[in-house]
């Protein structure tokens, strides 16, 4: 099963329900690369031992990583960094996140400013390129366990939008232009 995403409808409504247009206009995962939004489906019931995320992990260089529990009984923090990480902001390196159990969605925008849903289940794995404005939610089961990865050292820092001047993101738009 490849991962489900969607453009969003444009409601105020809670940022925790699928926000799905009617008729669904789904994204596809090759729409999603073209973003520079990557995937992979792996069995996170072995994330301990999974010789396949090691090979990522190899292959990639994700040296490090750690594992966020979010759940407001878990979190420390929890309604602070929620509203934080609903924000639309970019990163200056690519956000490596691995979904180990529960579920949550990712909020990307396209070349065209619209946002995209991703909904994200246990067992994937996606990298949002650095540059890309994006932001992330609990859906409405309220609770999700990731993994964190990073290549080297982690750097957590936001750029709330606007941070269009900045050169990843110049660099991210421009790497867009191909396509
Ligand atoms: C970010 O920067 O968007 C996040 O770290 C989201 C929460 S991690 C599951
Ligand atoms: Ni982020």
């Amino acid at each position: 099963m490849g991962l489900v995403a969607w453009f969003m409808d444009s409601s105020e409504e809670d940022q925790r329900k699928p926000h799905k247009l009617t008729p669904d206009q789904p994204v596809s995962l090759e729409e999603l690369r073209q973003l520079g939004v990557f995937h992979w489906k792996l069995n996170a019931d072995i994330y301990e031992t999974d010789p396949e995320l090691e090979k990522i992990r190899k292959d990639q260089g994700y040296s490090y990583m750690d594992i966020i529990s979010i759940h407001k009984d878990i979190l420390p923090n929890y309604e602070e960094k929620l509203k934080r990480f609903f924000e639309e902001h970019l990163h200056l390196d690519d956000e490596i996140r691995y979904i180990l159990d529960g579920q949550a969605y990712f909020d990307v925008r396209d070349q065209e400013e619209r946002w995209i849903r991703i909904a994200m289940r246990k067992g994937d794995l996606i990298t949002l390129p650095a540059g890309i404005y994006h932001r992330f939610t609990l859906d409405e089961t309220n609770y999700t366990k990731a993994m964190r990865l990073f290549v080297g050292e982690p750097v957590w820092k936001a750029y709330n939008r606007p941070a269009d001047d900045s050169d990843i993101r110049k660099k991210y738009v421009t790497s867009l232009q191909g396509c």
